[in-house]
């Protein structure tokens, strides 16, 4: 309504109320103001006195200003097919396709939009906008058909998977309660193999212990002999050393000092030397009671003696070998200093105690060897070597508590077998595989994606990972986000640097087939992984089902009735 004069002149006042008649005449049957949807139509009548009022009421006008290319309502509802307010809206009626409303300042803008494909907006000339509505119509009926078919498919697949997650969960309950009844039975058995083990290992124990001490008295009799010739050897060496100091002794005190024989007095002085400070080479040997009584008569104990002894009667034997190899080494030091004088002495001197010292050393030589520092011909003694063997009464005992062995450990194994599976089961059933367990399907199947940097994976209710040339954990499954069970979160993966711990936000859409679609990094080290799957489409009933898959079925490939083959991963594949 450009202006209203109250000076109007008469033709013009006329033809006014001629369209004012004719637009009320025609209220109930013509077509609404351009831009202004059959549905509103209604809105746009002009009164009795052919004025209307602006949508929002603010405003009243005459109903000619409708459309006038002007301004007049603060809401913009008086210009719905001119751009002239802008914040109204033109109604494109797209016969062919779908009817929209688009903004009222995109009319005759000099472009074609693609929501008014009958072209409508653009009326003015400026450029012309053809009618595609019948095209684009065709194109978006297929599309809608193509989304049918796949909620309808998915729907029956999620079915299948509800179904599945039903059934699994029962047969959970089912196993857990057999699994507890057996792992009753089991502790049972496992607790009764062990105390029969106990039992046959006390058993073979007290049999062992018994027949400890009747071996080693059948020991002690079988090397009594061996026992007393060792002995025997030992009284030997110790007389013959005793022996051989005495004959130095006598030399260092009856030697004629008056001669100054060098190698007399060097033999006086080794032999000083070996017993003055009790050093026999280079073994320090303390005069104790001990030593004295060595040169004494030894007596080796008496059978009986050596069957009360703490010693076994094998190391009582090498105990004796070893003393008197000891003595055969100081036996040896003693005659050498004999011999060095009776090669060195000066014999013009005729010392009867030196002469009489070289006459003993040699009657020793005649059973001394001197090389070998022992008697000769005295091979040493060995003891015959001992039966290790338990005896056939012991294999028996044994091979029972071997075989209750086995026995327990075959029970306690099944006793593990069977409690890690409750506890596997235990932790199947605290996870939330939504209400219907539709995603108890889903469980442990892994997925990849692949872009131009990376592969990720993703296992379901485990972990995802982003792979290079290492691989890099992006978190483990740690909740749903929302009550729709369409999303959920993987946290806890490596620490990003200067950010936060990676995590990856997993957004399930409807599909026909399990796949990750995209990954994307919107935030540093925060991932969002899209999915598509049946687990999220929408559960159709029967009947809508059937039409939409009737209507659909040349728009989709045929689908077989089962499940079909997803091309997954299990966990421990990836
Ligand atoms: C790696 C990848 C990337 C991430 C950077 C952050 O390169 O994990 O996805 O953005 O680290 O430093």
């Amino acid at each position: 309504m450009k202006s209203h004069s109250f000076g109007i002149p008469l033709v013009a006042t006329l033809a006014l109320s001629l369209a004012v008649a004719q637009a009320t005449a025609s209220a109930g049957t013509a077509s609404p103001p351009r831009g202004v949807s059959p549905s509103k139509a209604n809105l746009y009548v002009p009164d009795r006195s052919s004025q209307w009022k602006c949508l929002d009421g603010s405003k009243t006008i005459p109903f000619n200003a409708v459309n006038d290319d002007y301004c007049d309502c603060p809401d913009g509802s008086d210009e719905p097919g001119t751009s002239a307010c802008g914040t109204g809206h033109f109604h494109c009626a797209n016969v062919g396709h779908v009817a929209s409303d688009i903004k009222s300042s995109r009319v005759n803008d000099g472009v074609c939009d693609p929501e008014c494909c009958d072209g409508s907006d653009e009326y003015n000339g400026a450029i012309h906008c053809p009618n595609v509505c019948d095209e684009v119509g065709a194109e978006a009926g297929l599309e809608r058909e193509r989304v049918r078919a796949i909620e309808a498919e998915g729907s029956r697949l999620r079915k299948v998977y509800i179904e599945h997650g039903q059934n699994t969960k029962l047969q959970w309950t089912e196993d857990l309660f057999g699994l507890r009844e057996r792992t009753t039975t089991v502790k049972k058995e496992a607790t009764k193999a062990k105390e029969q083990l106990d039992l046959a290992n006390e058993e073979l124990d007290k049999f062992l212990e018994g027949s400890k001490a009747t071996r080693e008295a059948e020991r002690r009799a079988q090397l009594k002999p061996y026992l007393e010739q060792q002995t025997q050897r030992l009284i030997r060496v110790k007389e013959s050393k005793a022996f051989l100091e005495k004959a130095l002794q006598d030399l260092k005190e009856n030697y004629n000092k008056n001669y100054h024989d060098l190698a007399v007095k060097n033999t006086v002085s080794g032999f000083d030397e070996l017993m003055g400070t009790g050093t026999v080479g280079d073994q320090e040997v303390e005069e104790t009671e001990e030593t004295v009584a060595a040169t004494e008569e030894y007596q080796p104990p008496t059978a009986d003696q050596a069957l009360e002894g703490e010693q076994s009667p094998d190391r009582q034997f090498s105990a004796l070998q070893d003393e008197s190899y000891s003595i055969q080494r100081e036996i040896g030091r003693l005659h050498d200093l004999l011999v060095g004088m009776k090669h060195e002495y000066n014999t013009e001197y005729n010392d009867e105690a030196v002469l009489k010292a070289i006459q003993i050393a040699d009657d020793f030589e005649v059973e001394w060897d001197t090389s070998l520092n022992e008697f000769k011909g005295e091979l040493p003694i060995d003891i015959p070597v001992e039966d290790s063997d338990d005896g056939p009464e012991a294999e028996k005992f044994k091979a029972v508590a071997d075989e209750k062995q086995s026995a327990f450990d075959s029970a306690s194994e099944e006793q593990r077998v069977v409690e890690e599976k409750i506890r596997d089961i235990e932790k199947k059933q605290r996870v939330d595989f939504g209400p219907d367990g539709t995603f108890v399907r889903m469980m442990d199947e892994c997925f990849e994606f692949k872009d131009i940097e990376y592969t990720y994976s993703l296992c379901m209710f485990g972990s995802a990972n982003q792979k290079s040339h290492s691989t890099t954990f992006l978190g483990k499954f740690s909740n749903w986000v929302g009550d729709d069970y369409n999303t959920q979160m993987y946290t806890g993966g490596t620490k990003c640097w200067n950010g936060p711990d990676r995590s990856v936000k997993l957004i399930m859409t409807c599909g026909t087939v399990n796949e990750i679609v995209s990954v994307a990094e919107p935030e540093k080290c925060e991932y969002v992984f899209k999915m598509q799957t049946p687990a999220v489409c929408a559960v159709l009933d029967d009947a809508v089902s059937n039409e939409e898959e009737r209507s659909s079925e040349e728009s989709v490939p045929p689908t077989s009735n089962v499940e079909p083959e997803v091309e997954v991963k299990k966990r421990d594949e990836l």
